[in-house]
């Protein structure tokens, strides 16, 4: 089998995707996921202007070689563009081989280790009565894990809090947005909006809880203690994660547990994490973190430490991510849970897929490869809109982390 043809598909259904698709003169082809959210132009033009032309010719099969190819090949290593972009190829290829063998992707990382993949989705609300009803409603539809967030008093807007009653949606078009952030005002609320949270679910349902990395590494200890009696599953980017060694200092004063990972691109960005134990959930994507392959030795590693997966998948990671999530979460042995933010009717109308909720779990179907598709003559309606993450200042005006 030869590659032929490798081309991008850049749409915005309610918000914008980036997608590769990869043909070959077999007829079969593979797609893979390129979206960086808010920079999805850069991923893009690296895949056509630097990558596709090397692939043209090439042997999909060889998906181990091509990404090394691709990455040891640009000289230039890491990044979040290069990976997203290494990512798409590499994702796209696994599908091919997948649809080649007739069989799902999960099948050929080692079959299934489960029946159904845990999710956790996204709980909010301006208030804790709001956030607590929001909590009640998610368990309702059937999830056994959900990630609680609710606007603090005395910050006008908050992370993970939707505006206008809408979905929460981390993107907007137009130029960056603007939110407001107080420590200490959050701080001292947090535990009073778990609290309410776990008087009202009981003791049994999950909850989870995203920091967003805006705590200093003593702040972040002191959170997650203040949390300890509602046990939560996990506190997730507790501080923000450049400097690997920051979070030793928060292991060593709570036993909440601890997710970080969803902005890192390689390996290396988490290899201290994991090695002393520092985190208990890695959270790379497959889109960021260099596809599959990448994905694969990492997960692998982390196995070694008792660390589990806990990947990305708020609605910037494609239907494609997700489901190249579903098959990675079914197959390994330490997955730990996968993120599940709905994708909007008309985003799921555009990427027709066999991944299926029910009853707390995912499957991602039995159908060959990836079971995703690309509908091009819808996506070809809804061009890209530029869009961007907010920032946010604290309350004195400096700009901090979103
Ligand atoms: C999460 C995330 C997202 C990110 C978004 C950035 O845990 O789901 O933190 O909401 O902010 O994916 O693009
Ligand atoms: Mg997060």
């Amino acid at each position: 089998m030869k590659i032929t043809n490798a081309r991008l598909i850049v749409c915005s259904p309610d918000r914008n995707f980036v997608t590769l698709k990869i043909e070959t003169d077999e007829g079969i082809y593979g797609l893979g996921d390129a979206t960086l959210n808010g920079r999805e132009l850069a991923v893009a033009a690296y895949l056509e202007e630097h990558v596709i032309p090397c692939l043209i010719g090439r042997d999909p099969s060889q998906i181990e070689d091509i990404w090394q190819y691709l990455y040891r090949g640009a000289y230039w290593r890491r990044g979040p563009v290069t990976m997203s972009a290494i990512a798409a190829v590499d994702v796209a290829l696994w599908d091919i081989k997948g649809k080649a063998l007739n069989t799902p992707v999960y099948n050929l990382l080692g079959g299934k280790s489960r029946e159904g993949v845990l999710v956790y989705t996204h709980a909010n609300g301006s208030n804790i009565d709001d956030a607590v009803a929001s909590v009640e409603h998610h368990i309702g539809e059937g999830y056994l894990a959900v990630r609680a967030q609710s606007g603090v008093p005395g910050v006008a807007s908050s992370y993970g809090v939707p505006k206008g009653g809408k979905p929460y949606e981390p993107a907007e078009r137009g130029l960056p947005g603007e939110s407001l952030w107080s420590t200490e005002r959050y701080l001292n609320f947090a535990p009073k909006l778990f609290e309410a949270v776990r008087k009202s679910v009981g003791e049994d349902i999950h909850l989870l809880h995203d920091v967003h990395h805006r705590l200093t590494p003593i702040e972040a200890a002191r959170l997650g203690k203040s949390l300890e009696p509602y046990h939560l599953f996990w506190m997730e980017d507790p501080t923000p994660a450049e400097n690997q060694e920051a979070f030793r200092l928060i292991r060593e004063h709570t036993v909440t547990p601890i997710a970080t990972g969803e902005v890192f691109n390689s390996f290396w960005d988490a290899h201290d994490l994991i090695r002393h134990q520092w985190i208990d959930y890695i959270r790379m994507t497959i889109v960021h973190g260099g596809g599959i392959t990448a994905l694969k030795k990492a997960a692998d590693f982390a196995a070694v430490y008792q660390v589990r997966t806990g990947f990305h998948g708020a609605t910037d990671l494609s239907p494609v991510t997700m489901a190249a999530a579903l098959h990675f979460g079914l197959a390994i042995h330490n997955f730990g849970i996968q993120e599940h933010m709905h994708h909007t009717a008309l985003t799921d109308q555009v990427f027709p897929h066999h991944y299926k909720f029910e009853a707390g779990y995912m499957h991602p179907g039995d159908a060959p490869g990836l079971g995703v598709d690309i509908d091009e003559a819808l996506a070809a309606k809804h061009p890209y809109q530029r869009a961007y993450l907010p920032i946010a200042r604290k309350l004195d005006g400096t700009l901090t982390d979103w």
